[in-house]
């Protein structure tokens, strides 16, 4: 079950995704559940949502309303080089910073970092930034964890950790200002509830496709089974002696890396991909 955050005739409301249609949800009908968070931090959010699933109202097309980002107050976190192409690929943009790129691959402690507020993250079909500072830019699609304030993942989506590369590269002390700035991460289309089995990482295929005056310039995928650590261990790292009240969004990390040839221009289109969530895309800004 697919839930989304939708304007639809002027009100914002957690909806169901079914295909091409959407379905609203009627939270009038609990008390106590007000946002989307309060069905994602609830005891049983497939449940509530199935329950609160407005019958009365006929479901309406996924172009009739407008996307939001999927979350509320969830503060926005990063993993970094957990797969094989990113190590390769940081170490080959920093000279300064190769040998911490290649140990945090294999150290215990994974890199994680605060990848944004919910103020600078775009909705489905808005632009993301390129800093007008940096020449070298990428967009990152990312499996993303949708996680309570118990640390539990209760769903996923697909993120877009939008990276200045050659900011990063120059030196690893500006990570902060290559990953962070506003309008540097997108997320949706919808969160993909967990259930209640593992998930077959095999299965689940990660997509970019990056679109420039209408033509194909850039495509790549990756599978998650290539993430080199479990979803768990990087949740239980993001928890130690942390917390979350209003809940947390974690980016797992990026498999797929552009050429290096290639950066962001304005109006670039980016498709992002994942098998059972849907598609993200977003325009380019720059100025
Ligand atoms: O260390 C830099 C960031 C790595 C990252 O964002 C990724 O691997 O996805
Ligand atoms: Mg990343």
């Amino acid at each position: 079950m697919k839930l989304a955050k939708v304007v639809a005739a002027g009100e914002v409301t957690p909806a169901v995704v079914e295909g091409d249609e959407v379905r609203l949800l009627d939270l009038t009908q609990v008390e106590n559940v007000k946002t989307l968070s309060d069905i994602l931090h609830s005891p049983d959010p497939v449940g509530l949502t199935r329950f609160l699933i407005d019958t009365k109202l006929d479901p309406v097309s996924v172009e009739q309303v407008e996307w939001l980002p999927p979350l509320d107050q969830q503060e926005v976190w990063a993993a970094g080089v957990t797969y094989k192409r990113s190590q390769q690929a940081r170490m080959e943009e920093s000279e300064t910073g190769a040998s911490h790129y290649d140990k945090v691959y294999e150290a215990d402690r994974p890199e994680l970092f605060f990848k944004a507020t919910p103020n600078r993250v775009v909705a489905p079909g808005k632009p993301v930034r390129v800093r007008y500072d940096s020449n070298w830019s990428v967009p990152e699609p990312e499996f993303a964890l949708v996680i309570n304030p118990d640390m539990k993942i209760v769903g996923y989506t697909i993120g877009n950790d939008m990276s200045a590369r050659d900011i990063e590269g120059e030196n690893p002390l500006y990570l902060p200002q290559a990953k962070l700035y506003k309008e540097c991460c997108a997320l949706g289309p919808s969160i993909l509830l967990a259930g209640d089995g593992e998930l077959n990482l095999a299965e689940i295929e990660v997509r970019l496709k990056i679109e420039r005056n209408g033509e194909t310039i850039v495509s790549g995928e990756t599978a998650l089974d290539q993430l080199h650590r479990s979803l768990t261990e990087l949740v239980a790292w993001l928890g130690r002696d942390n917390e979350f009240p209003g809940g947390a969004i974690l980016l797992t990390g990026t498999g797929i890396i552009p050429p290096d040839e290639f950066s962001l221009e304005q109006d670039d289109l980016i498709h992002m991909s994942v098998t059972g969530i849907g598609t993200l895309t977003n325009p380019v800004v720059k100025d």
